[in-house]
This record gives C-alpha cells, structure tokens and sequence, in this order.
C-alpha cells in the first residue's frame, strides 16, 4: 500500500567536507592467463555476498561480458552472453543463453554456443541474431580459430518448435568470412558482427569491427544467401586514430518519436534516421552517431555535428560497454542491453566468486528534436515496485538533507523531479570546462555551488561516511546568460571505505532547458549499482560500488541540496522485490 511520508522525511543540515580527485582506471577484460580457471571451490553462489544485486541480471558465479544475440522467438526472450565457465576472470569464452518472457526474470539454459570445431576452438566471442524471412533465427558471431585469427562463423537452432532455442547447430560451411591477405584485414582485429539487414536489392548486408592503420574501422559485407559474404568495397564508416571499434551496433530509429515504438533494422527511407554505435576497445567507452543512410549505395553521413570522437554522444556516461540492441517484435520497441563491468580488481573478483552484470534493458527512441537518443527501464521492470513511498512537493532549502524513510533503500527505483524557480545564483560556465566528467570530478557532491549540487545519495550509510551521490548543477551558459546548462554527475568518490576500487566520477550534460521544464531523475539502486537516467533518459550514468557500511538494512537514501538557492523536489520511491534470475 502506497505510504504517505511527509512526515517520514528526516531534516538536518550538514557541513561539507573537501572534493575528491579523479582515478581513472582501465576496467575492462584484460588478460590473466594464470586466473582464467580460479573459481570459488563452492558450486553454490554466495547467497550472503553484499554485492550481488536483487534485480540486473547475472549469473550464479564466474566472468561475464558483452551480451550477445538478444533475440525474440515464440513470445520468449533470449538472452547470450560472454561467459567463463571455468573462472572469475575473461577466459574460456563461450555463449552462454537464459531466457525470459518478460525480461525481468531469467532461466538459464546451457551453453549455446561453445568451442568445438577448429573455425572456433580458441573461443567464441560476440555476435549478433538475425531474424530470417519465416521467423528463423540465425546466430552470427567471432570464432577464434585455431591460428587465433578471428574469423565469422553462422548457427541455427536444431530444433524450431523448441522455444527456449536449446541447442544450436554450427553450419559445415564455417568460417562464412575470414581475414585473408587478400582482403588486408588485421586478424587479429576483426569480429562482433552485427544483425544483418536487408537491402531494397533483398541482399542482405552486415558490419564487422576492425582496425586499420589505427584507424576504427567497420567493414561492410553483402550476401544473396546469409552464407556466401562479399566484403564491399567501402567500409560503412571508419574513423582515424579511432583504435579498434568493436561491438559496432547499426539500427534505424524513427524520426516520430512520439509514439516510442521501434522498427525492425531492415527498415529504410525518409521516415527514419541510422543510428551507427562503436565501443572503443582503446578508452572502454562507447559512442553513437545520428545520420542518413542510403540503401541503395550503402553510404552512411552522420548528421553535421554528430561524431563518435570524446565530444560524442553516449549511451551510458558510467560504466556500461560492449552494447548491443535488438527490435521486440512483440512489443514494437528497440531494447538495448549493455555489459556493466567491476570497479574492483581480480583479487576481490575471486573472493566473490563472480564479476560482471547486464545492465537493466533499456528501450531507445530518437529524441523529438532529433539529436539524440532516449532511454528507459523496460516497463516490466516496474512489476518489481512493492511498497511506494509518495515524496510530497517540498522545498529543500540550500544545504539541506532529507532521508527518504520507508523503503529497502539498497533495492530501490526512485522518480524524483526538480524545480527551481530563482535562477539568479546560478554559476557561469566557464568555457574551458568542455569535459562534463572533469567538471564532475572537480565539483564532486560536496563542493557547494549556487545552483547545485542537489540530488540523491544512493547506498549512503547512517552517517553519510559511505554514499554514491547522483546529482545535479545548473550554470549560466557563458554566451547567452538567458540559456542554462544542466550537469548530472554520479560522484563516487565516497562510494565505499575500501580504498582499492576504481571511483572514478562521471559526467553529462543534460539537454534539458529547466527554465521550462522540470528536471527529473531516475535511479534503480541496486545493492553495488546505481543506473541512472537524467532527463527523462537523455544522459545515463551507471556506477559500480562497493559499500562496506551502507549495505543491506543498513543502507539509507537521501535527498540533498548543497547549493544556496532552494530547490522544489517531489516523486516517489518504491522498495523493488527481487527478480528471479537465474
Ligand atoms: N568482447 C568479446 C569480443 C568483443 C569484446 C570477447 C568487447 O568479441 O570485441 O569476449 O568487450
């Protein structure tokens, strides 16, 4: 029943501490050959472990990575990924598959996809699902061959009318496309192909990441039939001094966006934009472009501005990696799922028994302007809502806090908005602070401002000494002192006590005008994740921690307003029940 809390809110004024410095570390799957088979000796999850979480989706033990294939078929969700079985660390690579009916809680089935032939015996690494004319799926993905060359290799289920997809049959015509020295292409850096579409010519065309001349590169392939591939004789898209583009992901979204539905990826023509997405194998981070695609000559043009480079537009400005997304026949929408890595080092990854986590699905439209993407938690996700408690419109007075009472604070989905109506203290942006994670790590959640810092802290404990903060700034734009800038920030400099975790802050700008609209935040705070949606999903954070105070019970959940000026917030919070998965 939902709780009424105005009088649950708890008042109280705190002084603030110093601002934290930034560590940037590269968290991703490096290589640890001697740990590639270090498992718990337990088969048992560690049912007591405080950074498994209720609700994102993971497996009971091991490495996971890139999710792969997402598919629907007969009504049920499909789900792969990258999985060690032997180990905590990236190793032994093969598919593994769970599905669901309503992407909330998962079964796990046997390895779909798994070493066995020589097209393959090293590993088999990402790739993508194609629904076929007829509705037969069809698997495509990186096999590592016994030279470890990369090479692409094609799947079909065994058996059609089995829903759950259980068993897959390799083609005897593997490897379908392989680096020769004909075609120049770097052996070792060309995989995760994408989900075929069909051209106006009803051929068929796929992208598979590359590298040439450190150049990022995605080479563009034809076939008449799915198995005899023709490489085109220009790539889709390339970028210079890129590195490695892996994971290219490329989808069409339609220009109305005002009915959130999606459109299947061989959709073309004036109604609808292309969206093309690479993960920099280089920086770990992930960027997309906006553009024109024309079928009939295979040329991609971003839209003027649109660039994959550090001024680009992402997905998730957190950690979220490896993407990819697929169209819900079911439900008419385009769902993205992306790999959320550790924060921490192997050493912990071992004593937990498992690393790595999907984030939750997310559907993605085009923005009614056109410039970008929006996105949001399936709605399934909200059959998790229990208990509600309604956070009345209140003003938090500058340098404020409130506790949000009433709910599991560490397995929790918060809608709050944001309103502010004096807008005079708001700090110029300075025209040198371009970089929104730099400017976020600088003015962490304790540096007090004029408008801003306000927002929540996440996972705090009692105290505050432990707390992921997701906030706010609004500064003057520096050229038009009419116009304001809207900064989200994820600082988790205070995350955990433990020292030895990657707490890097991270940063967006908001598109978002607060003179006129309400500025809202979305959180699903999950044990040792905090995803975050600003703006009603333009700009995502996700933040991996580890508290050693704020966990379980002991978890709190504050509203804050470190600024001056006041700020008006109202919304709800809601206790999530805990999925099944796996
Ligand atoms: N992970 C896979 C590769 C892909 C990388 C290997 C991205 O196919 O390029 O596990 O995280």
């Amino acid at each position: 029943m939902a709780m009424m809390i105005s009088s649950l809110w708890q008042f109280c004024f705190l002084s603030l501490a110093l601002s934290y410095g930034v560590v940037e570390l590269q968290a991703s799957h490096h290589v640890h050959d001697n740990l590639q088979t270090t498992q718990l000796t337990s088969t048992q999850p560690q049912a007591k472990e405080p950074y498994r979480t209720g609700y994102h989706f993971q497996p009971p033990k091991n490495w996971i990575n890139d999710p792969n294939g997402p598919l629907i078929y007969k009504g049920i969700y499909h789900l792969f990924y990258q999985y060690n079985p032997k180990g905590v660390v990236w190793g032994n690579i093969v598919w593994a598959h769970s599905t669901s009916t309503d992407l909330v809680n998962w079964i796990p089935h046997e390895a779909a996809i798994y070493p066995s032939q020589p097209f393959d015996i090293n590993g088999c690494w990402s790739g993508s699902a194609t629904i076929l004319p007829g509705g037969k799926p069809a698997i495509l993905y990186t096999g590592i061959n016994r030279q470890h060359q990369q090479v692409q290799n094609l799947a079909f289920p065994k058996n059609l009318s089995d829903p759950f997809l259980s068993e897959w049959i390799k083609i005897p015509q593997n490897p379908l496309i392989s680096p020769t020295l004909a075609n120049q292409i770097n052996a070792t850096a060309f995989r995760d192909p994408t989900t075929a579409w069909l051209g106006p010519d009803k051929h068929w065309r796929l992208v598979i990441g590359s590298l040439r001349n450190q150049a990022g590169v995605a080479y563009l392939y034809r076939s008449k039939d799915f198995l005899y591939w023709v490489k085109a004789k220009h790539p889709l898209h390339s970028q210079k001094k890129a590195g490695m583009w892996e994971c290219p992901d490329f989808f069409p979204v339609l220009k109305d966006s005002s009915t959130g539905v999606g459109v299947d990826t061989s959709t073309y023509g004036p109604h609808v934009k292309h969206v093309f997405k690479i993960s920099l194998n280089d920086t770990r981070k992930e960027y997309y472009v906006i553009g024109t695609y024309n079928p009939s000559k295979d040329i991609y043009i971003p839209d003027e501005g649109s660039v994959e480079s550090d001024s680009g537009l992402r997905y998730d400005y957190g950690k979220f990696y490896a993407s990819k997304t697929f169209f819900d026949s079911a439900k008419n929408r385009r769902i993205l799922w992306g790999w959320i890595n550790e924060s921490s080092n192997p050493k912990s990854d071992i004593r937990k028994g498992w690393s790595g986590l999907q984030a939750i699905p997310r559907t993605i439209v085009l923005d009614k302007f056109g410039k970008q993407l929006v996105q949001w938690p399936v709605v399934e996700l909200e059959k998790l809502r229990t208990t509600e408690v309604k956070l009345p419109s209140i003003v938090l007075k500058g340098e404020s806090l409130r506790e949000v009472l009433g709910v599991t604070a560490a397995q929790a989905d918060v809608e709050v908005a944001f309103e502010i109506s004096d807008f005079r203290k708001a700090e110029a942006l300075d025209p040198s602070w371009i970089n929104p994670q730099i400017l976020c790590s600088k003015k962490g959640a304790s540096v007090k401002g004029g408008l801003g810092p306000f927002g929540l802290f996440a996972l705090a404990s009692k105290d505050l000494k432990e707390n992921t903060a997701v906030f706010y700034r609004i500064f003057k734009s520096h050229n038009n002192y009419n116009k304001y800038v809207v900064l989200m920030c994820s600082d988790q400099s205070r995350s955990s006590l433990n020292q030895h975790n990657d707490k890097t802050t991270y940063g967006a700008f908001v598109n978002v005008d607060p003179l006129h609209e309400k500025l809202s935040l979305r959180s699903l705070i999950d044990h040792s994740i905090v995803e975050s949606f600003g703006g009603e999903g333009k700009a995502c954070i996700t933040a991996r921690v580890y508290p050693t105070l704020a966990v379980d019970g002991d978890t709190h959940l504050y509203a804050f307003n470190y600024g001056s000026e006041s700020v008006k917030i109202a919304g709800s919070v809601w206790s999530l029940k805990t999925a099944k998965i796996n």
